[in-house]
C-alpha cells in the first residue's frame, strides 16, 4: 500500500517508536525557529541546559511581536536574543525583517525537511512541502540541543482540492472553509494532507495561507507537496538548489478524507469570537466596518499586498474606515515600494505599519468601542485586539480590500477586475538575517534588568490538595489564559510580573484567589488551552502553584507545555465535570503512585460535595517521568548528569 506524504517524511526522521497513529513517537528536527515573545525563554532555557551550541542543520531567532518598544523590557529582550544567537550558533532575523513564517518560507523553508517553532503557525513552511510543527519553547530548545521531538503519530486528514478558484476566491476561502466543516477541534491530532488536481493552480503563497490557518484546526501541522508552482518559488527567492520533489503516493491511506471543489467555492468571513464562526461573505454583506487590517503571518505575502494594491489603485478608503497594513517582511516591503504598490498604499489612505505582527498580537491598532474590524489575520479571540468586547471578522484581502472601500462589508466579487501582478524577479537582501559568531567563546550575552531566571517546579508530591480556582467553558484560548498585548507582551521574559496577568481578561480575581489559596486546581471544558503556543499559558499558572488542570480534553501544544512545566494533565468525565466548580476543594491522595505505577486513572476526591471521580491520566511513559521530575528542565538535567557520571 502507498504512504501518505507525511508518514514518508515521518518514516525519514523517525528517531524513537512504531509509526502508528496514536502512538508516541519521536522524530528529528532539521531546522528549528524561536520568535522573541517566546524566544527569550526558549533561549535562556537553551542556556539552562548547558549545550555550547545549536545542532540543528538550522536554527533562527526571529524578532516580530514584541514591537512596541515602550519601555525597555522589548529592547532588552532584542539585544539579549541577537547576542545569545551569536554565541550559540542561530541566526538573527533583526527587528524589521519581518513575520517568523513569512522570512521562513522566503529564506529558509526546505522541502521533506522537518521544522519545529515555539509558534503555533510555524505549519506555515507546509506550504513548501515541509513538516512543519508548532511547539512550546522549552521543546524547541530541547531540539536546538539535538535532542529529538516527541509527538503523538498523527492521523492524516486528506483533503482533496478539485476544479479551481473562481474570480476573487481566495486561498483564505479555502480554509475557512476546512475551518467552518471541521470546527476548531477538527484537526486535534492529525496532519492535515493537501492533495487532488486543484492543488497545481495554488502558489506557494496562497499554499502557505492555508497551512498557517490549519492551527486553528487545532492541527500538528498541515502540508502541501512540491511540483513546479514549488520550484518557481524557489527561483524567484534565488534557492533553486533546495527544490526535492516531495508527495504522497496515489493509494495514500488517508485516515479521513474531505473534498473541496474550488470552482463552487464562494468568498467566506469568520464572525467574532471564533475562527470557525465561518459563513459566506454574502450573509454579512453589508454590515458597517469601522477597520480594516491586512497584514499578519496568514495574508501579508507580496502577491497579498500586490493583490491588495490592484484594487486600491486611484480608489479612497471610505471615510468611516481606519484601513492599516503590515507587509510581512522586508523583502515583501522593499518590493512594494519598488514597484509603486506602496505609493498606492499611502495615495488610498491607508495607515501602513512596519513588518512584524502588529495588531495580531494586539499590539497597536485596538479597535474602538463596538467597532467592526475586518482582518486578514487567522485568530479572532475575545480581547485579543486589545479592546474587550471586539468584533473581529476574519476574510480574505479581497474581502478587506472591497470593504474597505464600500466602508462596510462587500462581496469581492463585485470588484471590477484588475491586473495583480507579482513580480519575477525580487530583490533577494538577506542583510537584515545575521549568521552567528565564529568566535563565539569572545560574545558576551546581555541581560537587561527585565530578565528573571526560569522558575522551576519541585518533583511531583505524593498527593494534591487544594481549591478549584476557576472553572472554564469549552475552547478556552491561551490567549484568555495568559493574555498577550501591548501591556503584557513586554514581561515574557518575567515570570513573576507576567503572572500577575494570569486569567485577567476572563476573570479578575483569579490571581488574588490563587495567592491566597497557595494555588490550586483549574477546571477546563473541551479544547481547552487551544491557539497559541505561549508556554507562559503553563510557566505562569506553575509560578502560582497550580498543581494540576482536570479538563474535559486539552489541545496539543498547550497539553505539552503543562507537562513540561510539571502541571498535571487530568481529563474528566461530562459528569464529573458537571459536578466540580470554583472553590471546591479537591484532594488527588495517590497522584504520585499513579504515575509511577503506569495508572491511566487519577482519584479525585471533591471534599465539598462527597463525590469521587476517576479522572483520566492519557500520558506517555517519558511524559509522566517529566512530571515526577518537575518538568522537561529537570528533566533533561537530571539525564544529562546521568550521562555525565556514567
Ligand atoms: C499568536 O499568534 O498567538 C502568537 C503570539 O504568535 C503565539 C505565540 C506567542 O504567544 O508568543 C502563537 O501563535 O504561538
Ligand atoms: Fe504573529 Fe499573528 Fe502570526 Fe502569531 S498569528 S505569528 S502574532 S502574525
Amino acid at each position: 500500500m502507498g504512504k501518505t506524504l507525511t508518514y514518508k517524511i515521518l518514516e525519514k526522521h523517525l528517531v524513537e517508536g512504531t509509526l502508528e497513529a496514536g502512538k508516541e513517537i519521536a522524530i528529528k528536527i532539521d531546522q528549528a525557529l524561536t520568535q522573541d515573545a517566546t524566544g527569550t525563554m526558549a533561549c535562556l532555557q537553551f542556556e539552562a541546559l548547558g549545550i555550547p551550541r545549536v545542532q540543528t542543520e538550522v536554527a533562527v531567532s526571529y524578532v516580530d511581536h514584541n514591537m512596541l518598544q515602550t519601555g525597555f523590557e522589548n529592547a532588552d529582550d532584542h539585544r539579549y536574543l541577537q547576542s545569545m544567537a551569536s554565541k550559540y550558533g542561530l541566526y538573527f532575523s533583526r527587528p524589521g525583517n519581518g513575520i517568523c513564517h513569512q522570512v521562513h518560507l522566503e529564506r529558509f523553508s526546505t522541502p521533506g525537511k522537518t521544522l519545529l517553532g515555539s509558534d503555533s503557525h510555524t505549519p506555515t513552511c507546509g506550504g513548501m512541502g515541509m513538516l512543519a510543527i508548532g511547539a512550546g519553547g522549552l521543546d524547541v530548545a530541547v531540539a536546538m540541543g539535538g535532542g529529538p521531538f516527541y509527538l503523538k503519530a498523527p492521523k492524516v486528514l486528506g483533503v482533496k482540492l478539485t476544479g479551481r478558484l473562481q474570480r476573487q476566491v481566495a486561498a483564505k476561502d479555502i480554509i475557512l472553509e476546512v475551518l467552518r466543516r471541521l470546527t476548531v477541534k477538527g484537526g486535534v491530532g492529525k496532519v492535515i494532507e493537501y492533495h487532488g488536481e486543484g492543488v497545481s493552480s495554488l502558489d506557494v503563497y496562497q499554499r502557505a495561507t492555508i497551512t498557517n490557518m490549519g492551527a486553528e484546526l487545532g492541527a500538528t501541522t498541515s502540508i502541501f507537496p512540491t511540483d513546479e508552482k514549488t520550484k518557481e518559488f524557489l527561483r524567484r527567492q534565488g534557492r533553486e538548489d533546495a527544490y526535492v520533489k516531495v508527495e504522497a503516493d496515489a493509494d495514500a491511506p488517508y485516515d479521513e478524507l474531505l473534498e473541496i471543489n474550488l470552482d463552487q467555492l464562494v468568498p467566506m468571513i469568520a464572525k467574532p469570537q471564533s475562527p470557525d464562526n465561518v459563513v459566506p461573505v454574502t450573509e454579512v454583506e453589508g454590515l458597517p466596518v469601522q477597520q480594516v487590517l491586512v497584514g499578519s503571518c496568514t495574508n501579508s505575502s507580496l502577491k497579498d499586498l500586490m493583490t491588495v494594491a490592484a484594487y486600491l489603485r486611484g480608489q479612497k478608503v471610505a471615510s468611516n474606515v481606519s484601513m492599516a497594513l503590515s507587509p510581512g517582511s522586508k523583502q515583501v516591503f522593499q518590493e512594494i515600494a519598488r514597484n509603486g504598490a506602496l505609493t498606492d498604499f499611502i495615495a488610498a489612505g491607508v495607515r501602513v505599519l512596519e513588518s512584524a505582527c502588529g495588531p495580531c498580537i494586539g499590539m497597536g491598532q485596538a479597535p474602538a468601542t463596538g467597532a467592526v474590524s475586518l482582518r486578514t489575520f487567522n485568530r479572532n479571540f475575545e480581547g485579543r485586539s486589545g479592546s474587550k468586547n471586539d468584533l473581529v471578522y476574519l476574510c480574505s484581502p479581497e474581502v478587506a480590500v472591497a470593504s474597505a472601500i464600500a466602508g462596510k462589508v462587500t462581496d469581492p466579487r463585485k470588484l471590477p477586475s484588475a491586473q495583480i501582478v507579482v513580480p519575477e524577479q525580487i530583490v533577494i537582501d538577506d542583510s537584515m538575517i545575521l549568521a552567528p559568531s565564529a568566535t563565539p567563546e569572545a560574545v558576551e550575552v546581555l541581560r537587561g534588568p527585565n530578565i528573571a531566571p526560569v522558575p522551576l517546579k519541585e518533583p511531583l508530591e505524593e498527593q494534591l490538595q487544594g481549591f478549584v480556582l476557576i472553572k472554564t467553558g469549552n475552547n478556552v484560548t491561551t490567549d484568555h489564559i495568559m493574555p498577550a498585548g501591548a501591556k503584557i507582551l513586554p514581561l515574557r521574559s518575567n515570570v513573576p510580573k507576567i503572572s500577575e496577568f494570569v486569567f485577567t481578561n476572563v476573570d479578575t480575581g483569579f490571581v488574588k484567589r490563587a495567592k491566597e489559596r497557595g494555588g490550586g486546581f483549574i477546571i477546563g471544558g473541551e479544547n481547552y488551552g487551544q491557539g497559541s503556543s505561549r508556554e507562559h499559558a503553563a510557566l505562569a499558572p506553575m509560578y502560582l502553584g497550580v498543581k494540576a488542570v482536570l479538563a474535559r480534553q486539552f489541545a496539543r501544544i498547550h497539553k505539552s507545555n503543562l507537562v513540561n512545566f510539571g502541571i498535571v494533565p487530568l481529563e474528566l468525565d461530562e459528569s464529573a465535570y458537571a459536578d466540580v466548580q470554583q472553590d471546591h476543594e479537591l484532594q488527588l491522595a495517590d497522584v504520585k503512585k499513579a504515575f509511577e505505577t503506569g495508572a491511566t486513572t487519577v482519584t479525585v476526591t471533591n471534599k465539598t460535595t462527597g463525590k469521587v471521580y476517576q479522572a483520566k491520566l492519557d500520558l506517555s511513559k517519558r511524559d509522566r517521568a517529566i512530571i515526577l521530575a518537575g518538568g522537561l528542565l529537570n528533566f533533561t538535567r537530571k539525564k544529562n548528569a546521568s550521562a555525565v557520571a556514567a
